[in-house]
């Protein structure tokens, strides 16, 4: 049987959502982990926009982490039951607010020397006032809708991650995002977390096949 192919990078937050998907759902797939500064001809060739994720099906190519995303969860809806109606036009909301906003503002500040002339200082806060909207929603709970894994969880919380850990002792020791800071470190030390960051060589032409989930 010919499992559908990931090209994933560990690091990279777009393919730890699709990871964790596949993870959540038991798709199992052939992962091949890929170098960002040596992308394989096969991936590009099935996605010449040479970004991670790529999910290759026998079928079609899945090249955006929230159709990679939206595509397993139409196979298991493995977060059925787990928020309320009202909640799901709220989570579509917030993903674009990340996407868009959050993820503008993290770049400019996590990785300034990649860009000319960034306040940093400006972009850190502009991403934490959106944490502190964020903040209003949760409820004391382990994840943004209440104890149990949502979508949302998986599609924001690897950004939130990578804004702490640009300046952890800054992050960690902000009064205002309680709620925030209590989801992500529950995020990290979950489970569903830990099991979509094992490390693996560079695939290659040839490599032997590693299976995942
Ligand atoms: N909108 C894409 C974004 C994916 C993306 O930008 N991935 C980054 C790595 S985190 C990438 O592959 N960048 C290409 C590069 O750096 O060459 C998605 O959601 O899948």
């Amino acid at each position: 049987m010919n499992y559908p192919i990931l090209y994933s990078f560990i690091r990279c937050p777009y393919a730890m959502r699709a990871r964790m998907i596949l993870k959540l759902a038991d798709i199992k797939c052939e992962l091949r982990e890929v170098r960002l500064n040596n992308k394989p001809e096969h991936m590009l060739e099935a996605s010449p926009k040479g970004t991670v994720p790529v999910l290759i099906l026998e079928d079609k190519i899945i090249d955006e982490s929230i159709d990679i995303v939206n595509w397993a969860l139409n196979i298991t809806n493995v977060f059925e039951g787990n928020i309320k109606q009202n909640q799901i036009n709220l989570t579509e909301e917030l993903i674009d607010l990340f996407d868009d906003k959050f993820k503008y503002h993290l770049d400019r500040y996590k990785y300034s020397n990649r860009y000319e002339d960034v306040d940093v200082e400006h972009h850190q806060n502009e991403c934490l006032n959106i944490l502190k909207k964020l903040e209003t929603i949760i409820d004391g709970t382990n994840w943004f809708f209440g104890n149990s894994i949502s979508k949302l969880d998986i599609l924001i919380l690897p950004f939130i991650r990578q804004f702490r850990i640009a300046d952890q002792e800054w992050f960690d020791s902000q009064q205002n995002i309680p709620g925030i800071q209590r989801v992500l470190m529950n995020f990290l030390d979950s489970n569903i977390f830990k099991s979509v960051m094992n490390k693996y060589e560079e695939w290659c032409e040839g490599s032997d096949k590693i299976y995942f989930p």
